[in-house]
């Protein structure tokens, strides 16, 4: 087997910060007899170490520097040309019985799973250097921050995970040395990154992650998708909370009034864009803040639903941002990133599609080859990444680190659909908004392997991160609204209709500011709309597109819903609410006859 990942041996005062918890010690010392590395790196997040892990890295061929002038600090990853997206098909939820994981998991059997699990990790770090890190999800002082340990055999994986977590003494002093404390455990070997031993699997009930065969984030930043989505849905659903594939924003008028709204979209459909969203001069004064580009947890307080980012970095799609589409975005990735599977130019930048200015006459593609513009060929790959420290964002919101979260004014679901979608919407109330969640669809994307461009529903853009039933899911977002007295209003928005000549209708990026407009002013009760059989949609002057340069027609028919399309939309509910195999809650099967009986009225 080709070593992918040989040892390394750092001086003393690095790689030695081992916890004193006896359950991690007990935990680490389990995988250490089964993998079998040749030695034991207890990472400690701290500069100097990271420094090191860097140089060994440039020695490893694991990252290329690049022009430290024009990205200081930052370096390039290529990961396996086979091994550059989520792979959804390979990812299970092993719960102990089959109902658990639901209609819209992989599941598979705990028992049976470890038992596989542990004959591809025997001896599968022989040779290379195990490394256990500590990290928490949350601000420090949070009562939702959760602590894991991931155990894994990449330097890339140590390198990334120390700018997506807090990681470190943090994470040891939160745990303390209770025995019994409750914290994730993580395990990653990269084995020989061959797809055909590649699988990740969830064990909800032991708070337990192995992922084997995959160097890529979404596979194996195990904090993300793993942790802060499928483990900590289920988490949430036991105590009483949410885990969210939503970004958090505040947004704050010229007088200074501040609402912040969390927003569900699925992979690689603008999240972080609408993030970090800069207003148009039309809206002068008013500022949009960033609290998280990808995940949110929510709990109640007083009647309210709050808000924390559990992350610490952004892990973003690079293609297509530029200082038009996302001048905040550029910024935080200037200086101190990674990128992962960008174009390299002949001058030691990176490149990539739709990075502003003409493309290079050469470049290092993705994939480590000799490139030129050609027709059809990318340089970077579409699901290429930058990790960036949030800290790195000009727009970061002030309460970020704030333990008791952000009020969330409004929720928003969005997808990427070309027709049938108004431009926005809001629901009648929160078991409509549910309802509109629990339907949304969107046209799949290169953020995951498998076809790009079809549209399939996803839940509130969990449908691959829910670690558990979407029933029980959908029944838990039911429930919470019984402790809400002052519940978010919900809103559907699409950027992306488009007209019969196949172009997009609506500008978007910080266009959007207009439809977040609407859904403030309606928060605040102020702003007008019209009842429509889907729910509120803003009348002709309801929206504010006033110095847009858009045609009145456009704008009718981002707004419009049409009658057949609506038939055929409905139709694929009850056909996707049919594939769920009775799961659903009685509620959502009301809401969708209600739907029905208002396009009849
Ligand atoms: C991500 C994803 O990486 O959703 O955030 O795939
Ligand atoms: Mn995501």
């Amino acid at each position: 087997m080709k070593n992918l990942a040989p040892a390394i041996f750092p001086p003393s005062g690095i790689g030695d910060a081992k916890p004193a918890n006896q359950a991690v010690l007990d935990w680490v010392h389990e995988i250490a007899t089964l993998t079998e590395p040749e030695n034991i790196f207890w990472c400690d997040g701290l500069d100097r170490e990271n420094e090191f892990l860097i140089a060994e890295s440039l020695k490893q061929n694991v990252l290329i520097k690049l022009n430290q002038k024009k990205v200081p600090h930052s370096y390039l990853h290529r990961s396996d040309p086979n091994d550059v997206a989520r792979v959804e098909q390979f990812t299970f939820v092993c719960t102990p019985t089959k109902k658990e994981a639901g209609p819209t998991n992989n599941w598979s059997e705990p028992g049976e799973t470890y038992t596989k699990l542990r004959g591809l990790l025997k001896g599968a770090m022989g040779g290379r250097t195990m490394f256990v890190i500590p990290y928490i999800m949350g601000p420090p002082d949070s009562p939702l921050t959760k602590v894991g340990f991931e155990i894994t055999d990449s330097k890339y994986v140590v390198l990334n995970m120390r700018i997506m977590t807090r990681m470190g003494e943090i994470a040891v002093k939160r745990l303390g040395n209770d025995p019994n404390a409750e914290w994730n455990r993580g395990v990653h070997s990269l084995l020989d990154v061959n797809p055909e031993r590649r699988f990740i699997c969830h064990f909800p009930q032991d708070n337990t992650i192995i992922s084997v065969g995959s160097g890529y984030g979404g596979n194996v930043l195990l904090s993300k998708k793993c942790l802060a989505l499928r483990i900590g849905s289920y988490l949430a659903r036991k105590q009483g909370w949410l885990a969210e594939h939503m970004l958090i924003l505040g947004v704050e008028s010229p007088e200074g009034k501040k609402h912040y709204v969390a927003a569900a979209f699925p992979s690689a459909c603008g999240k972080t864009n609408f993030a970090m969203l800069i207003p148009p001069e039309h809206f002068k004064g008013w500022k949009v803040t960033t609290v998280g580009d990808d995940i949110a947890w929510m709990q109640v307080r007083d009647g309210r639903l709050y808000a924390i980012n559990p992350e610490n970095g952004y892990f973003g799609v690079v293609p297509g941002t530029s200082y038009k589409s996302n001048p905040n975005a550029m910024r935080s990735i200037a200086h101190d990133t990674l990128y992962t599977n960008v174009a390299l130019t002949d001058d030691g930048d990176v490149w990539w599609e739709g990075k502003d200015g003409d493309p290079p006459a050469h470049a290092i593609d993705w994939r480590g080859n000799d490139w030129t513009p050609k027709p059809k060929e990318k340089a970077a790959h579409p699901n290429s990444r930058f990790t960036t420290p949030m800290r790195n964002n000009p727009a970061l919101d002030p309460d970020v680190e704030k333990g008791g979260g952000v009020p969330i004014s409004a929720i928003i679901f969005g997808g990427r659909r070309s027709d049938t979608v108004p431009l926005v919407y809001q629901a009648f109330d929160w078991t409509n908004g549910v309802y509109l969640g629990a339907t949304m669809a969107s046209e799949t994307t290169a953020a995951a392997t498998g076809a790009v461009g079809k549209v399939r529903r996803d839940p509130m853009a969990m449908l691959p991160f829910c670690g558990y039933n979407i029933g029980d899911y959908f029944q838990h977002w039911l429930d919470i609204r019984k402790r809400l007295t002052n519940p978010p209003h919900i809103f559907s928005v699409n950027w992306f209709r488009k007209g019969a000549d196949g172009k997009f209708l609506w500008p978007g990026f910080g266009e959007n500011m207009r439809v977040l407009k609407w859904i403030i002013d309606r928060c605040e009760e102020s702003g007008g709309a019209l009842k429509s059989p889907i729910g509120w949609l803003p009348g002709p002057h309801d929206l504010d597109v006033a110095e847009l340069d858009i045609d009145h027609k456009c704008v009718a028919e981002l707004l419009c819903i049409d009658h057949e399309e609506w038939q055929k939309e409905i139709a694929e509910h009850k056909q996707f609410f049919d594939s769920l195999g009775g799961v659903l809650p009685e509620e959502l099967l009301e809401q969708r006859e209600g739907l029905v009986a208002r396009f009849k009225q």
